[in-house]
């Protein structure tokens, strides 16, 4: 091997060879505003705490893109009930999706760690937006379908609305609500957010894991078709099953989004700490083989974890350290994913 001086050319050479690699980018936006309790704005903060504690170098190992939030917005009084603060989530949304859509031009893969799951309908409207005409697929890992509207919600939570934004749905024929044109007219924005709309057709959507849902959001499911693996059936077919089943119906898309929101996780075996906890859900290595499954499909584009509410944990730290556990058990796989052909 040749000796040569570590400062010359060589180095810079080898340098520029691994920048031509696709790489990773932490997105980080703890944007609370949509959830029906406070705390999730201190997921990532939680996530860092159980990395250090465990000297686990994951979370500093890519540079970071940090997504300016309004959480100050939770201290004025909301107007609209049926979609509660929805006028400064839009807001919100429109900043989500352009970090996104800046870090898919730069060539980076977003990894995305947000803090309520209403940030969700700007993320994947950012990733639809680089797309263009190509079609986008989503894999919703979450105990609940997130298909209200303000029509349909009974509480008000914008964290509940995220997929029926995405996908255009009102809902009304299964209306429990009458909104009003304040709220009507913001969630047609929210619909529209990156001026897209609809960001995604309901056969191009798949929900994993969703256990708990309102009669209107089952209503919607089942009229468009759109496919939930529950846990029991993945742990009676088997994961690898299931996953390529998944990958198979997303067959014409170019693209898949992948969003992991931690409740998905059983709330009895693993942890309470998120917004609405339910029992009978996946475990962390499940998780892990589901993630790494629809990776491997090669049309990863961009994943997301959210909803890990540190304020709400009984047990400690548990759930940001069941989350650090998957996300080191799906790092090496996108890693070695994204990495494009020789
Ligand atoms: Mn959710």
């Amino acid at each position: 091997m040749q000796q040569v001086p570590f400062d010359v050319a060589p180095m810079s050479h080898k340098f520029a060879a691994h920048i031509s690699y696709m790489s990773i980018k932490y997105i980080i936006v703890n944007s609370e505003i949509g959830a029906g309790t406070r705390g999730s704005s201190l997921g990532f903060a939680a996530l860092e705490i159980a990395a250090i504690r465990d000297r686990n170098k994951a979370l500093i190992k890519y540079p970071r893109l940090k997504v300016e939030v309004n959480n100050n917005a939770l201290y004025q009084s909301n107007p609209t009930p049926n979609a509660i603060h929805i006028d400064e989530i839009v807001h919100q949304l429109e900043r989500n999706c352009e970090a996104v859509q800046s870090c898919r031009e730069e060539g980076t893969f977003p990894f995305i760690f947000s803090a309520d799951h209403s940030n969700a309908a700007g993320l994947v409207s950012g990733l639809k937006k680089n797309l263009q005409d190509k079609k986008l697929g989503l894999i919703w890992i979450d105990a609940h379908a997130d298909l209200h509207s303000p029509y349909t919600t009974p509480s008000g939570n914008v964290h509940g609305m995220p997929l029926a934004a995405l996908l255009g749905y009102d809902n009304k024929k299964r209306k429990i609500n009458t909104p009003s044109k304040q709220e009507i007219n913001a969630w047609s924005k929210m619909k529209e957010v990156g001026a897209i709309s609809p960001k995604i057709s309901s056969d191009s959507v798949i929900l994993f894991g969703v256990r708990d849902c309102e009669e209107p959001e089952q209503s919607l499911m089942h009229s468009k078709g759109i496919r939930n693996f529950p846990v029991h059936e993945i742990r009676h077919r088997g994961i690898e099953t299931c996953v390529n089943e998944a990958v198979e119906r997303l067959h014409d898309c170019d693209a898949i989004y992948l969003s992991f929101d931690v409740d998905s996780l059983d709330s009895d075996l693993i942890s309470n700490g998120t917004g609405t906890p339910v029992s009978k859900g996946f475990d962390e290595k499940e998780v892990i083989e589901i993630i790494n499954g629809i990776a491997q499909s090669g049309k990863l584009a961009a994943l997301e974890f959210v909803e890990i509410n540190p304020t709400l944990d009984t047990r400690g730290n548990r759930m940001a350290e069941a989350a650090l556990h998957i996300l080191n058990g799906v790092l090496p796989t996108i890693e070695m994913e994204i990495k494009p052909e020789e």
